[in-house]
């Protein structure tokens, strides 16, 4: 027995799951070359867990999974109106939409059994599924493309009819055949308002963003010192970055998702304070973060990103908190940091205390840091064209 297209579809509104599609397990001819050809250009750079050997396994779904027939590709709209921050003064950093709400990897794994478990039941027979959720050796955007879930943008991002690529993508992976769907037509066109608003370059060309330069890589996987000549690019992200969605019409043009797994339970799920995220403590963090996405980014990199984000808005007031920091935070990355945010806001009021915390300074690499501020620092900020994508 063979399940129809609208039958497939409704036990996986039961599951939870409104956004599926269907394609088969074949290979996907030429991936492993395009992928090896970006990581050796150096494109993934600095997540070494993406290497030649997965772009291998990534081109055969079988590789995976050796009795694979279909691949269901499913994905979980997460698009939410926007939520005002109260008018109180404090100045916020801005999380990623995908990150507001609980880890999407447990949600969707979860509902991917589920739906695994009700196709058992309708077609009384075992099935062999694997349940891909981010982080297996796939390509969820190749598979999303040819099941025909959504078409690719030019910012690399799958755009899904009424949901734009506010949706995160998973596959069911199945023993069994079922009738694929018909991929989408792309409709970027001459469109490249992307490629024009991304603040640090990463998208070097259409469908080709460089890692190294995404405020996305550089505030959730990078895990050293954020190169200087990007800091000042990034605005206040201090999880991830939304600017080349925001911009797409396609993506602007969104429906609101009524599901609660995607929403924030407090402010700080989407726009905490800067201030709060140096002073945070490893309680606080584990606490506040527990089964969301953020927790990735370990309270470490938080506090860099922060300090980050307080150079760019450049306000004096904050000195105070940073010079806290640059003197007493445990980490050393977030203290060499703090140094460069306060001789980005004013390097002449804050020169005395950067000088104090080199000579105290028992991180060699924080030291050094310290050591190149000191003889060169950067470009004072200049109001005018500080890159800050709505203030908040
Ligand atoms: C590594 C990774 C990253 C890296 C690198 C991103 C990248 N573009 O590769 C970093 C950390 C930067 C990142 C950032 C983000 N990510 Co990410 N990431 C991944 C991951 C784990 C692998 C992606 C991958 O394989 N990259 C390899 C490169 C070579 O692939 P690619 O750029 O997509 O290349 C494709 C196109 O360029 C296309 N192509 C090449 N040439 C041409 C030419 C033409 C004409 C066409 C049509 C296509 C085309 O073919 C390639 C293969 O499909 C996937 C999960 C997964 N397992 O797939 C999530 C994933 C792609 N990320 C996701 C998200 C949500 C994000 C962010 C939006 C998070 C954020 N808000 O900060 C940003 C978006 C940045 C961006 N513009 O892409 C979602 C995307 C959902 C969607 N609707 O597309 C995914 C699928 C996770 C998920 N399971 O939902 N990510
Ligand atoms: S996520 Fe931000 S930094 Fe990365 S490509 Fe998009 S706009 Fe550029
Ligand atoms: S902004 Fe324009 S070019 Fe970029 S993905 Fe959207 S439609 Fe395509």
């Amino acid at each position: 027995m063979r399940l129809t297209r609208d039958e497939l579809r409704a036990l996986a509104r039961e599951a939870g799951l409104t956004l599926v599609a269907v394609t088969t397990a074949e290979p996907f001819p030429g991936l492993a070359e395009l992928l090896r050809a970006r990581i050796r250009a150096g494109f993934l750079q600095g997540m070494e867990w993406f290497n030649e050997q997965r772009a291998e396994v990534a081109a055969d779904p079988r590789n995976l999974h050796p009795t694979a027939r279909s691949i269901i590709s499913v994905g979980l709209p997460y698009w939410l109106p926007d939520i005002q921050p109260p008018d109180d003064g404090i100045v916020r950093g801005r999380i990623a939409r995908y990150a507001w709400g609980l880890d999407y990897h447990r949600v969707l794994r979860h509902r991917l059994q589920r739906l695994h478990q009700l196709l058992e039941a309708r077609l009384g027979r075992r099935i062999e599924a694997r349940y891909l959720v981010d982080t297996a050796r796939i390509v969820d955007r190749e598979v999303a493309v040819r099941a025909g879930l959504g078409w690719q943008g030019k910012n690399t991002l799958v755009i899904v009819p009424h949901h734009g690529s506010w949706v995160l993508l998973a596959e069911l992976v199945v023993d069994i055949d079922l009738e694929p769907d018909e991929p989408l037509r792309p409709r970027c066109g001459r469109c490249r308002r992307c490629l024009d608003a991304c603040p640090t370059g990463a998208l070097v060309g259409p469908y080709a963003l460089y890692a190294p330069r995404c405020i996305s890589y550089l505030t959730i996987e990078h895990r050293g010192p954020i190169p200087w000549e990007l800091r000042p690019l990034m605005g206040n992200w201090v999880f991830g970055c939304d600017i080349c969605q925001e911009v797409c019409p396609y993506t602007a043009a969104a429906q609101p998702t009524d599901d609660d797994v995607v929403r924030p339970e407090r402010l700080e799920h989407c726009y905490p304070s800067l201030e709060w995220l140096l002073r945070m403590t490893e309680e606080e963090f584990r606490s506040i973060y527990r089964g969301r996405p953020v927790l990735r980014a370990k309270r470490a990199g938080l506090a860099r990103n922060a300090t980050v984000a307080l150079g760019n808005v450049g306000d004096a007031r904050h000195l105070e908190t940073l010079e806290e920091a640059l003197l007493g935070h445990d980490q050393p990355l977030v203290r060499s940091h703090a140094a460069w945010a306060m001789a980005r806001i004013d390097f002449a009021l804050s020169e005395p205390v950067l000088r104090r915390a080199r000579d105290r300074e028992t991180d060699p690499l924080a030291r050094e840091e310290l050591e190149r501020l000191l003889i060169s620092p950067p470009e004072p900020l200049n109001r005018s064209s500080a890159v800050l994508p709505q203030s908040r």
